[in-house]
This record gives C-alpha cells, sequence and structure tokens, in this order.
C-alpha cells in the first residue's frame, strides 16, 4: 500500500496512509529509487509500504518524485531535501530579530526556479516595524513572480491571509532559526503545538528550537512541512552560465549580452551590468548573483563534486 513520510527520526520513519500513521523501517540494504544522498526519504515522500503484523512495517520503495526542495548539506556533503511533491516554498524572514537577509531569500528563489516551484515570501514580525529598504527589497519578489504576505504571529495581523493562501497546498516553510515558522504553523493549525523557542538575546538569532523536518495535515487541504531552520543554502546543481535564468529580472538583458554564454561578471558589452548601472536592476541584487555566481564557480573546491 502507498503511505506518505511525516518525519524521519533514526531510521524510523513515521508514515501516514488514510489518516492512520505507522513506524516504519526500510527494508534491505539501499531503498529502490534513491540513489546516493543525505538521506533517502523526506517528508512529503510517497511510498510503498509492507505492513506487518507486529513491529515496524517496512519501507519497499520510494515513487518517484514530483519535485524536491533540497540543499547542500554542508556537513554531511551531500543533497538533503527538505520536503518532497511540494505545490509551495514558504520562505519566512523577520525585519529585526533575527535580521532580515535578503540573500538568503535570493538563494530560496533560485532553488525554486531550478525545480519549478513557486514561492510564497513571508516577512513575519511586522510588530518590530519594517524599515523602506526592506519593503523596497520585497518588491523585488513581486516583480519577479513572486507571491509576497506580511503577518505579525504576536499581534495576530496577517496570519489569515497566510492560512487562505496555503489552504489546499502541500508547502514546505523554510527560513532562519527564529524568524517564526513554527509559530506562524501553530496560529494556523492550533491542534499541531509544536514547541517554538526564543531569540537569543547575545546573537540576536534563533536556537534552533525544530529538529527535524515534519510533515501536518491541513484541515483546509494539503499540508504543511515544518524544517529546521538553517543559516546557509547553498546552490550546487547548476552551471555557472544558467544562473541568470533564475534571476528573472535579468532575463530581458540577458539576451543583449556581446558575449554568448555570459556571466555578466567582466565580459566587455554586458547588458545586465549596463542595466544595474542604469538603476533597471537592483543593485543588492546583482550582489547575490554575484555571490552565487562564485560560489558556483568554486564548488569543486568548497563541496567536492555534487553527489546523489
Ligand atoms: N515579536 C514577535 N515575535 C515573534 C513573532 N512570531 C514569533 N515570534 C517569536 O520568535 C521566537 C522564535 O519563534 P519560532 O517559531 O520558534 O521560530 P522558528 O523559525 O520556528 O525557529 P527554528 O525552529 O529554530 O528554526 C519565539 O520566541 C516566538 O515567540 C512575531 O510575529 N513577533
Ligand atoms: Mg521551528
Ligand atoms: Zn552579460
Amino acid at each position: 500500500m502507498r503511505a506518505t513520510i511525516l518525519h524521519g527520526i533514526n531510521n524510523i520513519y513515521a508514515v501516514a496512509h488514510n489518516g492512520k500513521h505507522y513506524d516504519c523501517v526500510i527494508k534491505g540494504k539501499q531503498l529502490k529509487g534513491t540513489g546516493r544522498s543525505y538521506a533517502p526519504l523526506a517528508p512529503g515522500d510517497e511510498v510503498a509500504l509492507e505492513l506487518q503484523s507486529s513491529g515496524f512495517s517496512q519501507i519497499t520503495e520510494r515513487i518517484e518524485r514530483r519535485n524536491e526542495f533540497s540543499r547542500w548539506n554542508t556537513k554531511g556533503k551531500a543533497v538533503q531535501t527538505l520536503a518532497a511533491n511540494v505545490d509551495l516554498v514558504v520562505c519566512v524572514c523577520s525585519p529585526e530579530s533575527p535580521p532580515f537577509r535578503p540573500r538568503f531569500v535570493d538563494r530560496v528563489q533560485v532553488t525554486c526556479g531550478i525545480e519549478n516551484i513557486p514561492l510564497l515570501v513571508v516577512l513575519n514580525k511586522n510588530d518590530q516595524g519594517v524599515s523602506p529598504e526592506i519593503r523596497n527589497r520585497l518588491r523585488v519578489y513581486k516583480k519577479t513572480n513572486c507571491a509576497v504576505l506580511e503577518c505579525s504571529v504576536l499581534t495576530g495581523r496577517g496570519v489569515e491571509k497566510i492560512a487562505k493562501y496555503i489552504a489546499g497546498r502541500r508547502c514546505v516553510f523554510c527560513g532562519q532559526s527564529g524568524v517564526g515558522k513554527t509559530s506562524i504553523i501553530n496560529s494556523i493549525l492550533p491542534e499541531a503545538n509544536l514547541a517554538v523557542g526564543s531569540i537569543s538575546a547575545k546573537y540576536n538569532r534563533g536556537r534552533h528550537v525544530t529538529r527535524y523536518g515534519i510533515l501536518l495535515d491541513n484541515p483546509k487541504g494539503g499540508w504543511i512541512v515544518d524544517t529546521p531552520g538553517i543559516r546557509e543554502l547553498e546552490i550546487v546543481e547548476i552551471e555557472p552560465a544558467d544562473l541568470s535564468f533564475y534571476f528573472p529580472e535579468m532575463a530581458h538583458y540577458r539576451e543583449q549580452c556581446a558575449v554568448s554564454g555570459c556571466t555578466h561578471d567582466h565580459e566587455p558589452g554586458c547588458a545586465v551590468f549596463e542595466a544595474v548601472r542604469a538603476g533597471k536592476i537592483h543593485e543588492d541584487r546583482f550582489e547575490s548573483y554575484l555571490r552565487i555566481l562564485e560560489s558556483l564557480t568554486n564548488r569543486e573546491q568548497l563541496y567536492g563534486s555534487p553527489q546523489r
């Protein structure tokens, strides 16, 4: 029978089938349909199951994924899937504590672009005040086909809009530790009652309260995956010359560059660079682009060759 992975801890997976939950292990050494990766299964994966009359049921196969939201796990030196088969990625950020990091959001947008998954950017904690710079930077996402919503779990404002937006969709929440991913999920699904943590006064960031990805059914349809906070999102699986595809505001200009296969960082007659100079592309977005480009160019040294 088919089931959906809810979470996995120490090689024991919780799965759901028709609203019932089962604890399972993988049958055999290597699961059919998975290659080399950080973990063979992620929340949202569909699997084939052999029910056992006693003890753990067995997972015999991973059904082919429709898509995956993944990142490079630096410690494990492997691709780590945070959620599989998703309709929407929700990237949560906050203005002040922890500080807004547009470069992180840019990387999430590129990752979503590669997998062709829609992105919703949520600015939580707007009770802390939102500077014009942040609003200006958020406008870029709206212009590049991402949805942007603001909320505050503290005051409750804006949360209902997010609940409406994600109803009926299979979505994964991601972001730095402490931005309020779990807090938002708790207000949308009060029965979830997940643990939330305080912000470290010394470092102005979260304490990595959520320890593993967990899938929760949404009574309004679809599901929500909560994930542990991540500090960095490394992108490894594209060629440097293709990166500008994933910055939609560059699309129009990249075709006008003098050099074919232009990487827009040094080539003469670069139309993207001209557009940045003329103020048509946000300077800070271009800076993000250059940093990701650099990490892609140096990835062999930084990560070793990507493995699946
Ligand atoms: N001021 C303010 N604080 C909030 C808001 N939402 C959440 N918090 C606080 O932010 C802290 C972190 O919230 P969490 O929900 O644990 O954050 P998280 O993103 O799940 O963090 P990790 O699980 O560590 O990745 C908690 O102390 C929350 O009470 C908000 O809208 N305004
Ligand atoms: Mg959390
Ligand atoms: Zn160029």
